[in-house]
């Protein structure tokens, strides 16, 4: 880890809700999202401002939290804990807010909110504050569910073409087996996975043994999100690993999941587990149990995706992630600079200040469609 970071004030925060439309509609197994609505939290303190993303959706399908319950927390009871509160470091400013059970997103916000204040006040990058150690990551995909077979292979053929290094399929019951097979067959070598989103039951474990054949590197969270003993009866039926997503929302959840078996494999993001700190934790244990991680994507804008890339710069990210670039989602980011794949399939992990982003004022004033200003009480 760093040397230890600074100890800073909160002074004053914003509460910002932005829109962007997306490239084209995103369908999961729970829904489809045209737009995507972010929650941004700004914070200023010791004359260094800080700004996080807050990943969580506009229902509550993929997790229990959403956009508007996140506006409130954060109003009521998360900024509150530290607007106004002494100088501290960010993980003293997190402990502040420890009282408050769940609401992992809007924690993980304010949080990527102080560490990108406390990277501008040292000039260290947040990847350096987790002790990242790679300079670029690898990317993968993830494409949501299409009206035909023939609009996925198009699609997957777009991307490989782009260079992204793994493809991963959103599937859900009755449009998997057929699905793989056809993309198997047209792809051969092609990493590919598959993403249930919660979808399936232990009823539907012939279906799920049938896509063994199909070489999947995994299966992310075909059960539902709070059944780790299920993982673990599947995951011992099928040849192909499963990887948690809906089910980690914290290190207990983790060390549950690792003595049941229930996977083999673990998405990470920081959202889901309250911050990039506990993040960097679970990678660690991922690390002790032998295993691997890789860091997921909840559509988020060039600044939570500036996070996410400056989290799979840890060593235990050895698998590609869903880090893909900005226009795989929108067509104009909120950064001076979006985040463009390389030919390798790869994006660089910022090296500037905190996040290493810089906003596009004009564009995040287009974008905005609510704004509160918070001051000590
Ligand atoms: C996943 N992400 O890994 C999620 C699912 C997801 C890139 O597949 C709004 C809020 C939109 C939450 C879209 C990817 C979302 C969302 C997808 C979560 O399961
Ligand atoms: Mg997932």
């Amino acid at each position: 880890m760093n040397g230890g970071l600074p100890r800073l004030r909160v002074e004053r925060a914003r509460l910002r809700v932005v829109e962007l439309p997306l490239v084209s509609p995103f369908t999961t197994s729970f829904g489809t999202q045209t737009v995507r609505r972010a929650l941004l939290v700004e914070v200023e303190g010791d004359g260094v401002a800080g700004v996080g993303e807050c990943v969580a959706g506009i229902d509550p399908a993929y997790s229990s939290e959403t956009c508007a319950g996140a506006l409130s927390t954060l109003r009521d009871h998360i900024l509150p804990s530290v607007l106004g509160a002494p100088p501290a470091d960010v993980a003293g400013h997190a402990r502040s807010w420890e009282w408050v059970r769940g609401h992992h997103m809007a924690k993980a916000a304010t949080e990527m909110a102080l560490l990108d204040q406390a990277g501008h006040a040292t000039g260290q990058s947040v990847s350096q504050i987790l002790g990242g150690v790679r300079s670029r990551i690898g990317c993968g995909v993830s494409i949501g569910i299409q009206p035909s077979l023939a609009a996925t292979l198009t699609a997957i053929e777009g991307y490989l073409a782009a260079g992204y290094q793994r493809i991963k399929l959103k599937c859900k019951p009755g449009y998997d087996v057929e699905l793989a097979q056809a993309v198997r067959q047209r792809f051969p070598g092609t990493p590919l996975m598959l993403d249930a989103n919660s979808a399936y039951s232990l009823q539907d474990v012939d279906q799920l043994r049938a896509l063994d054949e199909f070489d999947l590197t995994m299966i992310e969270q075909p059960l539902a999100h709070d059944d780790l003993i299920d993982h673990a009866t599947l995951q011992a039926q099928i040849e192909t690993s499963i990887c948690l997503d809906e089910s980690v929302e914290s290190l207990a959840d983790l060390r549950a999941a690792i003595a049941l078996g229930s996977g083999r494999i673990l998405n990470i993001k920081a959202g889901r587990v309250g911050g990039l700190l506990p993040a960097a934790q679970l990678h660690d244990t991922c690390g002790e149990a032998g295993w691997p991680v890789w860091c997921g994507g909840m559509l988020e804008t060039g600044i939570g995706r500036a996070a996410n890339l400056a989290l799979a710069s840890l060593p235990g990210f050895t698998l590609p992630g869903d880090t893909s670039a900005s226009d795989r989602y929108f067509e104009q980011d909120l950064l001076e600079q979006p985040f463009e794949l390389a030919a390798d399939g790869t994006l660089p992990v910022p090296t500037g200040p905190g996040l290493g982003i810089q906003v596009e004022q004009r564009r995040l004033d287009e974008a905005t469609v609510h704004l509160e200003e918070l001051s000590p009480k």
